[in-house]
């Protein structure tokens, strides 16, 4: 197997430019380590491996360090560790790591370099901090960093199936499961332990949150010695392990008759296996949870809410310190499409706001960053900000199910800013999404970031080698929003294909355009899906135009969009807090990009930009393939700079991207045209 691509953004390639070899070598003489912490061997492992790579020398671990030989110590403040105490003495303790945080400091009098940390966890991310500074070119002779993560909770989230799938995987099959078994064979499962945890992860769910019939036994003797070893790999990389369980487990199992949360037996039930699940994995996680939402079971079927389920769960969970992440995607699955007064977009507000207060304080409600699912372009969810009483956290989807699914690249780290900095206006102007999620804004006790992964068995993982961008790029954004994604999108770059500045600027601006020249081919204006039912791969305007899933664009020959507002629509647009429910509910002062999400207006209508909607359509489509066109050759420019099996691979999907365009723009500019009557203002074929 090619390890290029596998090797991602760790491939810490040897250093050629003579001086910088000296200046990185004059620090690494050897490593100091001298506590047995299993995080901490990792963190030494991992620096032992990047610095060989980089230098091509042997570096030893030793447990003092020879005054001026050069060294890099490795430890927690109090763990013992001499060279960290002599560099960091008394202050390392006041420098409010934190849990997970970590300080580098360059000590020329001791010629140490020391990574300290409160925690065995902040120095593992501290030698992946150091080894990314030294693969991307920058000086170690004056370090002085003191980094925490903003957010407590940075999740991944695999949709894997025990029959090897993964549901919206696009990059092969699952690395943990096949035939109905947990692989033997974790190997894989361990680097991508290490891709996650170098990019700032703390937490994942292995399963996906669909729990079918196998997987509903995860939580029985069946799994759990398997799930134990899983835990036990993912252990070494400070990342907790979460399992996604089915609601009715008790009835699943076939040992009660009822899941209904208020039933003693089915609270002891759950008891008893939070017991035998904690003394399997001491440091479990908890449950991630999809309950009641397209045809899973949950609360719902006894009368109860919401509340009452997660609460259950939770006060199991609760003397092991576990926690119950529990999802907001929760709408009628099984909507009339002739029903205009039935609006899916509404529904997690709906379930989910007269229930704060109501959670227990290890439940955290997991929110998806717009009301709908994933589109390209929606607003952000009006929940963030609507619940100051229970803890909540952001779901992304780094798989691109609606985007492009590794086919097309979308590099999402522009768009989740964008949901990342919306202004709720919850606690005045300035009230941001991210500081909901990082638990700030109302005093969470538990909140952060999940997201959806887009790694199988590909060689690469991702399938397009340009995608693991989002993958790193999300671990990035958790670990500090406030990072740019052009500067998330430059450091990955340097990271994967070295420091050619001609590959360097090519990449960055491919990554950084993507996200709007797919918009622009795609969906218009925020109406959304247009995709072909089930794989949601490639146009189809009217793929769910009459079906039951509530995600509708209602063209007809005069005009298109959806009417979300309080005075004639859906009242969504009152979901938000003012100003943002006027401005989104008045067609005056609704953001171009989504106008058809809030309003229903005739082709003629004039947008902010000075086009009509339906030369807007014809021109965003032309032009999209255009742009998607000038990707493929911007990369063929590389051809010689990276190495040939990625830019073959990478190659062949913009080449794809541009021809899948092509068919994007030519199914919706004739559909329109015939819907619309209107012909293009610059007579360009459309069919
Ligand atoms: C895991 C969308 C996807 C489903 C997914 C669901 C969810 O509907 O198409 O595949 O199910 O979201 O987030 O639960």
């Amino acid at each position: 197997m090619s390890t290029i691509g596998y090797e991602a953004w760790l491939r810490y390639p040897q250093l050629t430019d003579v001086l910088r070899i000296e200046a990185v070598s004059r620090w690494s003489g050897c490593m100091i380590v001298t506590e047995a912490s299993e995080v901490i061997a990792t963190a030494a492992a991992e620096l032992k491996r990047g610095l060989e790579r980089m230098l091509g020398v042997t570096l030893a671990a030793r447990s003092s360090c020879d005054s001026g030989s050069g060294c890099i110590a490795i430890g927690t403040f109090s763990g013992g560790n001499e060279s960290i105490a002599r560099v960091f003495g008394d202050s390392g303790a006041q420098l409010d790591t934190g849990a997970e945080g970590f300080a580098i400091r360059t000590d020329a009098e001791s010629g140490i370099i020391a990574i300290g940390a409160e925690q065995p966890a902040g120095v593992l991310y501290g030698v992946f901090h150091l080894l990314r500074l030294i693969a991307t070119g920058a000086s170690i002779d004056e370090l002085d960093i003191v980094e925490r993560p903003v957010n407590t909770i940075r999740m991944i989230n695999q949709w894997d199936n025990i029959d090897g799938s993964v549901e919206r995987g696009y990059a092969g099959q699952s690395i943990f499961y096949e035939n109905n078994t947990i692989k033997s064979d974790l190997t894989r499962v361990e680097d991508y332990a290490r891709l996650l945890a170098s990019s700032g992860l703390n937490a994942i769910a292995i399963n996906n949150v669909n729990v079918h019939h196998h997987e509903t036994y995860f939580i029985t003797e069946r799994f759990l010695p398997d799930i134990a070893r899983i835990a036990g790999i993912f252990r070494r990389y400070a990342i907790k392990l979460f399992l996604s369980v089915n609601y009715a487990s008790p009835i699943e199992t076939g040992e009660l008759t009822t899941a209904d949360p208020l039933d003693a037996d089915v609270k002891a039930w759950w008891k008893a296996k939070a017991d035998e699940l904690y003394k399997v994995i001491p440091d479990f996680g908890g449950f991630l949870v999809k309950a009641d939402s397209e045809n899973r079971p949950g609360p719902f079927t006894y009368g109860r809410d919401h509340a009452d389920g997660s609460n259950m769960l939770a006060e199991a969970l609760l003397p092991h310190g576990g926690l119950v992440i529990w999802r907001c995607f929760v709408y009628n699955c099984k909507q009339d499409w002739r029903d205009r007064k039935t609006d899916r977009a509404r529904a997690a507000y709906d379930h989910f706001k007269p229930l704060d207060g109501r959670f227990m304080d290890n439940v955290i409600l997991q929110i998806k960053n717009g009301p709908m699912d994933f589109q390209v372009r929606e607003p952000v969810s009006p929940l963030f900000g609507a619940l100051p009483a229970t803890n909540c956290m952001m779901e992304f989807q780094i798989a691109q199910e609606y985007t492009g699914q590794a086919r097309h690249l979308c590099y999402l780290v522009p768009q989740w800013k964008e949901v990342l900095d919306f202004d709720t206006y919850a606690k005045g102007e300035g009230s941001y999404v991210k500081q909901v999620v990082d638990g700030s804004m109302f005093g969470y006790k538990h909140s952060g970031f999940a997201a959806v992964s887009n790694i199988g068995d590909n060689a690469n993982w991702t399938g397009h080698p340009l995608t693991q961008a989002n993958l790193y790029g999300y671990g990035r954004l958790a670990w500090n929003p406030e990072l740019s994604a052009a500067a998330i999108a430059e450091e990955w770059t340097r990271l994967t294909f070295g420091s050619d500045e001609h590959v360097v600027s090519t990449v960055v601006s491919l990554l950084m355009g993507s996200w709007s020249i797919y918009e622009s081919y795609t969906a218009p204006l925020g109406v959304g899906w247009m995709v072909s039912p089930n794989h949601h791969y490639g146009p189809d305007v009217d793929g769910y135009e009459y079906s039951k899933w509530g995600t509708y664009h209602f063209s007809d020959c005069k005009g298109m969009g959806v009417d979300r507002t309080l005075a004639t629509g859906t009242g969504y647009a009152g979901q938000y807090r003012e100003p943002n429910a006027s401005i989104y509910g008045t067609l005056e002062s609704c953001p171009d990009e989504l106008l058809l999400f809030f309003h229903h207006v005739p082709y003629t209508h004039v947008l902010h930009s000075g086009k009509t909607v339906i030369q807007h359509i014809y021109d965003t489509h032309f032009e999209g393939v255009e742009q998607a066109e000038q990707m493929l050759r911007s990369w063929n420019e590389l051809e010689g700079r990276i190495d040939t099996e990625t830019f073959k691979l990478a190659g062949d999907r913009f080449a794809e991207q541009a021809e899948h365009a092509k068919e994007w723009r030519d199914r919706i500019n004739t559909y329109y045209l015939r819907k619309s009557g209107i012909s293009d203002a610059l007579d360009r074929t459309i069919y």
